[in-house]
């Protein structure tokens, strides 16, 4: 079923996607067999979209998907995941810049890993960074921009959670960063994907 799973997605099947998801885990199956499903579904529609086989529709479309599989799948591993949190990570798009898929996925994906994940959504100032870190006491930060305007609101954000805490260690990823920009904005590493985000968390849990 997984399978189909994976076609519903990349089919944009919304509805059919979201009642096989359910029909998986009330037969069974194991909520990280559902989510590794997305992830592969994800993995087609990345690909398609870079081909220019798809377009912003659809990576919206697949990111709502994605959020009510999610919902779904949540309860059936809050238990297990709440029993081995691996610690607090703030996760936010910086000032400037709307792009929210990618890092509605990161979230996700730290989320369903075992982080307890704040999430400031998009647009979000410096001194929010800051009250969110002081707020939660989080060691991790990670954040996201897509835009070349996102080079500087990363740079003086990394700055701030630093100088409030310099034990917090600050990731960054989107569209346009690579390692040349992390070294720019400070950042102690750059993760090209959710996985990537996942593992670097891991390493500093
Ligand atoms: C979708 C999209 C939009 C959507 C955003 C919808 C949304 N809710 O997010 C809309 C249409 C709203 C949009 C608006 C704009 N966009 Co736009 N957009 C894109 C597009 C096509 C795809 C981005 C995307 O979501 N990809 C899908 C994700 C899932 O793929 P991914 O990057 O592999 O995701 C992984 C990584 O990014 C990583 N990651 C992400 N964050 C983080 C954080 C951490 C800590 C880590 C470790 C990893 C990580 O993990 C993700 C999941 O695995 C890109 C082009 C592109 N190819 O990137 C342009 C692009 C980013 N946009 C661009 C522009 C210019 C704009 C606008 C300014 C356009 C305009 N004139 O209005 C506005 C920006 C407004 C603003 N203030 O932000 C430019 C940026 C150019 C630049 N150098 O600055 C791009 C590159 C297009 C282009 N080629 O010109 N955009």
């Amino acid at each position: 079923m997984s399978q189909q799973l994976i076609n519903a997605i990349t089919e944009m099947q919304e509805e059919e996607a979201v009642a096989l998801a359910q029909q998986m885990l009330d037969e069974g199956a194991s909520p990280s067999a559902v989510l590794d499903a997305c992830k592969q579904a994800m993995d087609v529609i990345g690909q398609r979209f870079e081909k220019g086989e798809c377009f912003i529709p659809e990576l919206i479309l697949a990111g709502e998907m994605l959020s009510q599989v999610a919902k779904i799948v949540k309860p059936h591993i809050q238990q297990e995941a709440a029993e081995k949190k691996l610690g607090k990570v703030v996760v936010g798009t910086v000032a400037g810049d709307i792009h929210d898929i990618a890092k509605d996925i990161v979230v996700f994906m730290l989320d369903i890993n075992g982080f307890e994940v704040t999430d400031l959504g998009v647009d979000v100032p410096v001194a929010k960074f800051v009250e969110a870190v002081k707020a939660t006491g989080a060691k991790i930060v990670g954040l996201s921009g897509f835009l070349t305007l996102a080079y500087d609101p990363m740079k003086e954000t990394t700055a701030a959670v630093k100088a409030l805490d310099p034990e917090v260690k600050v990731m960054v990823g989107g569209g346009q960063i690579d390692e040349q920009i992390r070294e720019y904005t400070g950042a102690d590493a750059y993760g090209k994907d959710a996985m990537a985000a996942v593992a670097i968390a891991k390493g500093w849990a």
